[in-house]
């Protein structure tokens, strides 16, 4: 069992308790608790005394234990990595190399500015090097997209505030529900006080995907059949504050960002969860499929310009996706000069399969 997030100071949290869903919760006296001296984070000691605010983050050196998840991540990427490789099966670094590595790249979905950037900065270090060997470019190549990516890397840090208070947005199908299930259980299991706001009201299904998620990781879950989710996220972040909890998650229905009445409906959700606490939500996260493509970028720009998003989800990297978009994404940050960055990659459904992005471990896997 490798551990997904890093302590940084005692935590505050009671043990978690189960509450089984259904109309939202009235708020439960919360039960000041006691700063714990022994660490509940599998595989970190106990930390000493230590007046530091109770911070958990998503670890921003990944542990390498778990290889599987690895090689998932590689083979959903292999085709890219394919194409990418045989640009430097020749002898010559020459003009035709580098329309090649153009084509590959613009194939693999990073769009033409990071695909600019990325021929500029490398031909740079071809000629800073003097490499005269194509497979030496390629070594160049992955650490200029190593450093392209780094922006991207940021560990999701909650604790800061008490409870942090996160709102889960995308397209359908995107996987919100199956990434936020992963999210807790992390969180849970490195001893967060979990509550989820099922905000998807309006499908049955959903709520009940949702509560399978909470029974699993043991955490609470605020659900009404077919509530107004505003109001459902607003009892459940009332709920999250009078039960002490560290996190609350909701869980918002998949929309397409054209559909306006729908953003509306999220820009709603996000407004009342600022009245039931102040200066929340503290994260807005899209979860996107990286099988997308550059339909993914779209997608952060669109739900950007409604939301202000705080971090992305990158779904389905195990599958057909190219791999490239991420480029884009960063390009688009760094052109205008806001990141918006990438807390976690998702290669495939099982509870490991949620991993915190690491540029220089995608770029590797994209390219070696
Ligand atoms: N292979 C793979 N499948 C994934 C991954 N993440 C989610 N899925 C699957 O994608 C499908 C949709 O996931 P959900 O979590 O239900 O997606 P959602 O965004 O909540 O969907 P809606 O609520 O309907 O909008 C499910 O079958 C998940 O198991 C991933 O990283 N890799
Ligand atoms: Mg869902």
């Amino acid at each position: 069992m490798f551990s997904f997030f890093r302590k940084k100071a005692p935590v505050a949290a009671p043990a978690p308790t189960t509450a089984p869903s259904g109309p939202p919760a009235s708020p439960a006296p919360s039960a000041p608790s006691a700063p714990s001296a022994q660490s509940r984070f599998p595989g970190f000691p106990a930390s000493s005394a230590s007046s530091a605010p109770d911070i958990f983050a998503a670890a921003d050196t990944p542990p390498k234990v778990d290889v599987g998840w690895f090689a998932r991540l590689r083979e959903g990427l292999r085709k890219t990595g394919g194409s990418l490789a045989a640009v430097f099966t020749g002898t010559r670094i020459d003009a035709a190399l580098y329309e090649e590595l153009e084509a590959a790249l613009l194939m693999a979905d990073a769009g033409s500015p990071a695909t600019q950037a990325l021929l500029e900065e490398l031909k740079r270090r071809v000629k800073d090097t003097q490499a005269t060997d194509p497979a030496a470019v390629k070594g160049l190549l992955v650490e200029v997209l190593a450093s392209q990516l780094a922006p991207l890397q940021k560990p999701l840090v909650v604790g800061e505030h008490r409870p942090t208070v996160m709102m889960v947005v995308g397209v359908n199908g995107a996987g919100k529900t199956t990434s936020i299930g992963k999210l807790t259980r992390h969180l849970a299991e490195g001893g967060c006080k979990v509550l989820l706001a099922a905000a998807d009201t309006f499908r049955a299904a959903a709520r009940e995907q949702l509560a399978v998620w909470a029974d699993r990781a043991q955490v609470q879950i605020v659900s009404q059949e077919g509530a107004d989710p505003a109001a459902v996220t607003f009892d459940a972040v009332s709920a999250g504050r009078a039960r002490g909890c560290d996190v609350v998650i909701a869980d918002t229905a998949g929309r397409l960002p054209t559909q306006t009445h729908l953003m509306e409906e999220l820009k709603k959700i996000q407004r009342v969860i600022g009245r039931a606490q102040e200066g929340a939500p503290h994260e807005v996260l899209l979860v996107v499929d990286g099988n997308t493509g550059q339909n993914a970028l779209a997608q952060v720009k669109a739900f950007d310009a409604a939301l202000g998003l705080t971090g992305l989800v990158v779904t389905k990297l195990d599958g057909t996706a190219k791999g490239g978009v991420l480029a884009a994404i960063a390009r688009w940050g760094a052109e205008q000069g806001r990141v918006v960055p990438v807390y976690f990659i998702g290669v495939g459904e099982k509870l490991e399969d949620l991993q915190p992005f690491d540029a220089r471990e995608f770029a590797e896997a994209l390219l070696r």
